[in-house]
């Protein structure tokens, strides 16, 4: 018996002097070499492995400021694909055990997936024209289009020339914009328009394929008879639903589509503005 006791207290103290040689440190390293790169739809984050540690917390900005928990991973790398282009990220992480975490690291650079989208104000000449009805008019001498040039569909005069798409939008033929739109909030779409007489004042407009719009400007005019050149030049508006008033759209941080479809032929779209409203205060 004397023995069997000496064995066991033996082992007992060989059991605790290997746990203590096995704790965990105290402190955990900070992960090394935390990188974040663009693709083209997703941003990658990978990192060096922090030893003794079991996992790793990626947290996530888009105003560099505020981080939230993105994922807590096991591995070395990350494929963040909930990314919108034009939208700044930035990315922040630490290791974990269940005793302890590391002090935090912040990739230095703000990762951004590049838009092919363009600025808040564009020509109309600029934009694709999609259907093959509209088309791109050198302005008349001395006339205001900007850049000297506007978009719309050729009717000779003669209303009917290209049919009118007065009670439904004409899917087939439209002039699409992409905007990279950085302040997310509300926004009114201005526009410079002009048209020869009230069968050339109107397009039906959507953004973001949601419904459209049927956008008549044929307020902006001095008149409003037909033949009597009541849109002579171009002339500042904003977007409407027809009976509601200006449209105002509610826009996230990213890319954003307008179309501006064929209601009626000669109306002329010189311009066309993405304006911030101002927020209340
Ligand atoms: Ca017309
Ligand atoms: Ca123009």
């Amino acid at each position: 018996m004397k023995k069997l006791f000496a064995f066991v207290g033996f082992s007992l103290l060989f059991i605790a002097a290997c746990s203590k040689t096995e704790a965990p440190p105290a402190v955990l390293d900070a992960p090394s070499n935390f990188a974040a790169s663009p693709a083209d739809t997703s941003i990658n984050l990978s990192w060096d492995a922090v030893t003794d540690a079991t996992s790793y917390m990626l947290q996530k900005s888009s105003d560099g400021t505020n981080f939230t928990d993105l994922k807590e991973v096991t591995g070395l790398v990350y494929e963040d694909l909930a990314v919108v282009a034009g939208v700044e990220y930035s990315y922040q992480l630490y290791a974990k055990n269940d005793k302890t975490q590391s002090s935090t690291v912040k990739d230095s650079a703000i990762i951004l997936i590049v838009s092919t989208c363009g600025p808040l104000v564009q020509e109309a000449e600029e934009a694709d024209l999609v259907g093959g009805n509209f088309v791109v008019a050198d302005d008349i001498a001395g006339g205001n289009a900007s850049g000297g040039k506007y978009v719309h569909i050729p009717d000779g005069g003669e209303p009917g020339n290209i049919p009118d798409s007065i009670l439904e939008v004409d899917s087939a033929n439209y002039m699409e914009f992409c905007f990279t739109v950085d302040t997310a909030g509300d926004y009114m779409i201005k526009t410079w328009v002009a048209g020869m007489d009230d069968s050339d004042d109107s397009f039906w407009v959507s953004v973001d394929d949601k419904p459209a719009y049927n956008y008549s400007f044929k307020d902006v005019a001095s008149g409003t008879a037909k033949n009597v050149q009541a849109f002579p030049l171009f002339t500042e508006d904003y977007v409407k639903d027809q009976g509601k008033g200006d449209v105002s759209i509610t826009l996230e941080a990213g890319e954003h589509t307008v179309r501006f479809h064929h209601r009626e032929s000669d109306a002329r779209l010189d311009k066309l503005e993405l304006e911030l409203v101002p927020a209340a205060n």
